[in-house]
């Protein structure tokens, strides 16, 4: 995935920067100064949230070439939300589809948090 320049402002036209700024609502989980986590509306595990930075960054590739802190924070975040859902003692995935290749459909990077009942494993 190209790791492109980016500045973080927001777009106009994008549905998580309308979240991030409380223009669309959301089933918010947790808000620290650089993140929201929130329910994933087509949850595909038991526990399905999402975790943004508020800054919008078009995937995981441009966000860590252009805000590395802000990609540790997101992934401490992820943990972070991991323990309020109470999954983090059994285990979760974290997921970042990146590109449309990936499956990605909503292009300001998210961190996907999965839990709560065994999750399908990929080659096995
Ligand atoms: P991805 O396919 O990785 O881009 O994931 C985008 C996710 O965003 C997908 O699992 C569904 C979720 N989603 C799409 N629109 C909304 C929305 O309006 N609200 C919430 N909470 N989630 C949304």
């Amino acid at each position: 995935m190209e790791d492109t320049m980016a500045d973080g402002q927001p777009v106009a036209d994008c549905l998580f920067c309308k979240i991030v700024a409380g223009d669309i609502p959301a089933a918010v989980v947790r808000q620290t100064e650089d993140t929201v986590a929130f329910k994933d509306i087509n949850p595909q595990a038991d526990i399905h949230d999402l975790v943004v930075p508020r800054a919008h960054y078009a995937n995981a590739a441009e966000l860590a070439a252009n805000a590395p802190e802000l990609s540790a924070a997101l992934l401490v975040e992820a943990g972070e939300v991991a323990k309020a859902e109470g999954i983090a003692d059994d285990g979760y995935r974290v997921v970042f589809n990146t590109g449309a290749h990936a499956g990605q459909t909503v292009f300001h990077v998210h961190a996907h948090v999965l839990g709560g009942d065994f999750l399908s494993t990929f080659g096995n």
